[in-house]
């Protein structure tokens, strides 16, 4: 999917408070980057609206001109306030308070890795906690990753494109484990630096894992292991992946909250890795070294 919403100068300088000729001449200037409509006018896409916004740290007044009303008024400046508000959202079914606020934390400068850290597993391991105590627990997580699935795919749609010479990496959660969100949250943070990021979703056996990365060259694969696996089946996962992977040079990595023990057989091709942070750690030096490669 491709975010085609754009604005003229005006929208932007109005979106966030500063005059329509400073904004042309920072086009103009090259910081920020604009394309002319057939009649010569200079539009901003959203995607790179919100580049400038988060790099440059500037407020945004009237989120409204430039497509983004859900983020009205939701501030983010307090953490504890902000995972609070996020997980009181999902409670409560509120899908626009859940994209407004996720989309407020990136506009406002967190990353990816930061939102599904701090907040998006935040959140939903208090609403976890419910199934425990309360019976309408299971509707409610159904529901809470429901609205989150659709909220991290509106920030996709907000994210710079990767570049088109930009690596590949496929990923997925294995056969028995029906989790949506991490895998998606690993595809979003790798997007987010850089990769070209394609989420194969729950329940992939490793042979069709396999098989989409040899079909697209994927340098990178990851997968999510969160289900209610024993942990035979958590190293069959992971070792069913290893030698065609191996052979064919590609990295993998694998993390998630079902992997409780030290996987006993890592090597040079396979990493275990515990957080959204760390995987962008991880695929940032990756992308260096495969850009190095290539000079
Ligand atoms: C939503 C949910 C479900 C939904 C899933 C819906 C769906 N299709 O996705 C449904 C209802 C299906 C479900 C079912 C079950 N669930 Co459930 N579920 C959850 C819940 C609330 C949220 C999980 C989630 O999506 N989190 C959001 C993601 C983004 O966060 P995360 O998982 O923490 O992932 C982070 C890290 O692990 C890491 N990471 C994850 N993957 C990867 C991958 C890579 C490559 C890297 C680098 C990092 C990484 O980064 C992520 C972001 O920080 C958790 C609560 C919790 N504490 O997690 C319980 C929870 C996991 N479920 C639990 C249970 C018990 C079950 C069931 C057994 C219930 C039952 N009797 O049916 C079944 C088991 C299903 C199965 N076959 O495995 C327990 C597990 C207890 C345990 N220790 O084993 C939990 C902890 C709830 C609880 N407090 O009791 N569940």
């Amino acid at each position: 999917m491709v975010n085609r919403l754009h604005f003229s100068p005006k929208e932007l300088g109005q979106a966030i408070g500063i005059s329509e000729s400073s904004l042309k001449r920072w086009i103009d200037a090259g910081k920020i980057h604009a394309f002319k409509t057939a009649g010569g006018h200079r539009r901003i896409s959203q995607n790179e609206a919100i580049r400038v916004i988060r790099e440059a740290k500037l407020n945004v007044v009237e989120p409204q001109k430039i497509g983004l009303d859900e983020i009205g008024d939701i501030q983010t400046d307090d953490r504890e306030e902000t995972q609070h508000t996020l997980t009181q959202a999902l409670l409560d079914g509120d899908h626009k308070r859940v994209r407004g606020t996720i989309l407020s934390l990136y506009i406002n400068g967190n990353s990816i890795a930061e939102i599904c850290d701090a907040h998006v597993s935040t959140a939903m391991t208090h609403i976890g906690r419910l199934w425990k105590h309360d019976t309408k627990g299971i509707y409610i997580e159904h529901r809470a990753t429901a609205i989150a699935v659709q909220a991290l795919g509106q920030l996709n749609l907000v994210l710079p494109p990767p570049p088109e010479n930009a690596p590949l990496a496929v990923g997925a959660a294995p056969s028995g484990d029906p989790y949506i969100l991490p895998s998606l949250a690993a595809s979003l943070t790798l997007t987010s630096i850089g990769w070209k990021a394609v989420n194969l979703g729950p329940e992939t056996p490793p042979e069709t894992l396999n098989t989409a990365a040899f079909d697209s060259n994927a340098s990178l694969v990851w997968l999510s292991i969160s289900g209610n696996l024993n942990e035979q089946q958590i190293a069959k996962s992971i070792r069913d992946l290893q030698p065609p992977l191996h052979k064919a040079n590609r990295t993998l990595v694998f993390g998630g909250r079902a992997i409780q023990n030290p996987f006993p057989y890592l090597d040079d091709n396979t990493h275990h890795i515990r957080s959204m942070a760390e995987l962008e750690g991880f695929a940032k030096a990756a992308l260096n070294t495969l850009s190095q490669n290539i000079k």
